[in-house]
Formats: structure tokens, C-alpha cells, sequence
């Protein structure tokens, strides 16, 4: 039995000196020390042994049991500080590398002419005003002017979200709100979204995009909104466009014009994008209705106004020669990184 134990602990210390990993070293502490380990069972035949034998053997099996076991708990926190060491080796990071580079956001085009426009008109004395984009029955059309049987008001022209709600379709309700809240002199342009019940195409989006301007003060007169949308031409088109006011009609104003500038695509000669005309329109206006001054609490006897609607969108489009409305409104980073 001494041969066995001594032999039993050669091959333990030499099993436990070779091993290299976690899962080696818990095999041999179970092969050996484990309930149904070698050593183990031998101490388990004790009791084959005769009375003098036995307490040797017995304390020779523990202490070889004792070393085993010692060599064992070495290894195991050799290992695992090794272990530890190649994970960080592992998972250094190399702050020299170079960075990855973002690419810098940019404006939307919408954004750049939007910030065109502004400049221009806050230039001018223009402050810029915001409003709801869910609006009420009476801000976005009562006031206004515009009849109950106005085609405006049909529900297949305007998304309503409920008896008097409704998304708006114009920027003139926050006009309205500016008149109801400040005194004149008035001098406001509102740019937002606006909702139409329109079918798509590639110059037509159910959500666009207008800035409205609203000027309002004793003695105001045509003279004024022609000043002022000449000037606003000249500074987006350049001062070789020539502009010309044809007559219209809103409810809102009265008179009513609606501006045409030189088509910046043929130079006025005529082509595809004027229709042969060499004229482009690029906004409506008029003087402010007396009944939209007064549901306004604005007294028409001693107040006048004129007031301007403008698409953002088509501006945009021909500005940049972009072929389809709805590309605004995708936001394709493809289409957006050309800018
Ligand atoms: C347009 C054309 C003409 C307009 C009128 C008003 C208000 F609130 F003063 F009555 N705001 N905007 C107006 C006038 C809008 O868009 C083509």
C-alpha cells in the first residue's frame, strides 16, 4: 500500500505541474481528492489494515493527501492570475490609433433657403413668429374670411381631426394670433409646415412648407407690399429679375396679386420648367381684408395691412434644380449629402 500511495503521488504532482488551464487543474483535484478520488479511496481501506499499520498508513495517505491538495491551491491561483493577465493583455486599447471621423451634419436645403429668406426679411424689420400646426376652424378659416362653402373648407382639401380641428393649411392663423396679441405696428413673417389633402406627385406633397408675412400700421398701402416683395425678389433671384404683379383673388385680402418673377431657368426666353411663359410665380398677396383686421379686435378705419404667402418648397426645388418634391420630405442621405 506504501508503493501505491508514494507511485499515486508521483503521478499527482507531476499531473498537476503540467496542467495549464481552469478546467485541467478542478479534473485532477476531483480525479485525485474528490469523494470518489484516488487518494481518497484509499483512505477508504484503512480498514483492511492491521491495528499496528494502520496509523501509519493513515498518516502517511493525510499528509501526502495534505500536499496534494496544497500543490493543487497553488496551481489553481497561478493559473487564474494568468488567466487574468492575457484577458488584459487581450483587451488593451491603443489610444495612439486614430479616431474614427464623423461625418459633420448639414442643413436641409429647406433649412438654407428657409435661413435666406429670414435674413432677409428680419433685414428688413420682419420679427418671426410660430404657431400651432394643429389648428382650430375658426384661426384657419373663420377669420379669414374664407365662407363656409369656400372649396378650401372640403374635406377633401383639408385633413380634419375633428369637427373644428383640423391641420393647418395656411401659416395665417399664427397672423391671426399676432394680431389679436400685439398692438401695431405689425411686421411678422411665420414659416412652417402646412397640411393639404393634395394628391402626391413630383411637384405636389400633402405637408409643404410656407412662409407668410403679415405687415400691418397706420397709412400701409399697395405701395408697401410692392416695395417689399421687389426687394425680397432682387435679394433671392438677384437684381437683373424682373417682377411683375398680376391681379388674383383670396378671401383674406382685397385687392389681391399674385408676383411673377423672370424664369431663372431660361432667362425669360421660355422653356420646360416656365412653360413657354418665362414667368415663374412664387407667391400670393394682397392687401389685409377689413374683415380679417377686424376679427382681429384691429380697427380697418384707422389700420391697414398687407400680407404675403410663399412657397418654401418650389423655391427650394428650382433653386438647386431638384427634379421631385418628394425628395425633400424622404430624407435619403444620398439626396441630403449633395448639399
Ligand atoms: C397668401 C396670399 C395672400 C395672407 C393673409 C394673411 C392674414 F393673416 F393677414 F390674413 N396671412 N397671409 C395671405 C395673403 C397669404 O398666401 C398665398
Amino acid at each position: 500500500m506504501k508503493e501505491k500511495l508514494e507511485a499515486l503521488k508521483a503521478e499527482a504532482v507531476s499531473a498537476v505541474n503540467s496542467v495549464t488551464d481552469e478546467k485541467g487543474i478542478e479534473e485532477l483535484r476531483v480525479k485525485y481528492l474528490g469523494k470518489k478520488g484516488e487518494i481518497t479511496s484509499l483512505l477508504k481501506q484503512m480498514g483492511s489494515l492491521s491495528p499496528e499499520e494502520r496509523p501509519v498508513m493513515g498518516q502517511l495517505v493525510n499528509k501526502a493527501k495534505q500536499e496534494v491538495e496544497e500543490l493543487i491551491t497553488v496551481k489553481k491561483a497561478e493559473i487564474s492570475k494568468k488567466e487574468t493577465e492575457q484577458k488584459l493583455l487581450n483587451e488593451t486599447i491603443d489610444i495612439t490609433m486614430p479616431g474614427k471621423s464623423g461625418k459633420p451634419g448639414k442643413l436641409h436645403p429647406l433649412n438654407t433657403v428657409l435661413n435666406d429668406m429670414i435674413d432677409i426679411f428680419q433685414s428688413m424689420g420682419f420679427d418671426v413668429v410660430d404657431g400651432p400646426e394643429v389648428e382650430t376652424d375658426h384661426y384657419n378659416f373663420e377669420c379669414l374670411n374664407v365662407p363656409a362653402d369656400h372649396p378650401a373648407r372640403d374635406m377633401q382639401d383639408t385633413f380634419y381631426l375633428g369637427e373644428n380641428l383640423l391641420l393647418r393649411t395656411q401659416t395665417s392663423a399664427a397672423q391671426i394670433r399676432t394680431m389679436e396679441t400685439r398692438k401695431p405696428p405689425i411686421r411678422v413673417i411665420c414659416p412652417g409646415r402646412v397640411f393639404r389633402a393634395d394628391e402626391v406627385d413630383a411637384t405636389h406633397s400633402p405637408v409643404f412648407h410656407q412662409i407668410e408675412g403679415l405687415v400691418v400700421d397706420k397709412g400701409i398701402t399697395m405701395c408697401d407690399l410692392k416695395g417689399v416683395l421687389e426687394q425680397f425678389a432682387h435679394e433671392i433671384y438677384g437684381k437683373d429679375t424682373n417682377v411683375k404683379f398680376r391681379p388674383s383673388f383670396f378671401p383674406f385680402t382685397e385687392p389681391s396679386v399674385e408676383v411673377d418673377v423672370t424664369c431663372s431657368e431660361c432667362g425669360g426666353k421660355g422653356c420646360r420648367v416656365c412653360k413657354g411663359s418665362g414667368w415663374i410665380e412664387i407667391l400670393g398677396a394682397g392687401m389685409v381684408h377689413p374683415k380679417v383686421l377686424k376679427s382681429c379686435g384691429i380697427d380697418p378705419d384707422e389700420y391697414s395691412g398687407f400680407a404675403f404667402g410663399i412657397g418654401l418648397d418650389r423655391l427650394t426645388t428650382t433653386r438647386y434644380k431638384i427634379s421631385d418634391i418628394r425628395l425633400l420630405f424622404e430624407n435619403d442621405k444620398r439626396f441630403l449629402e449633395q448639399f
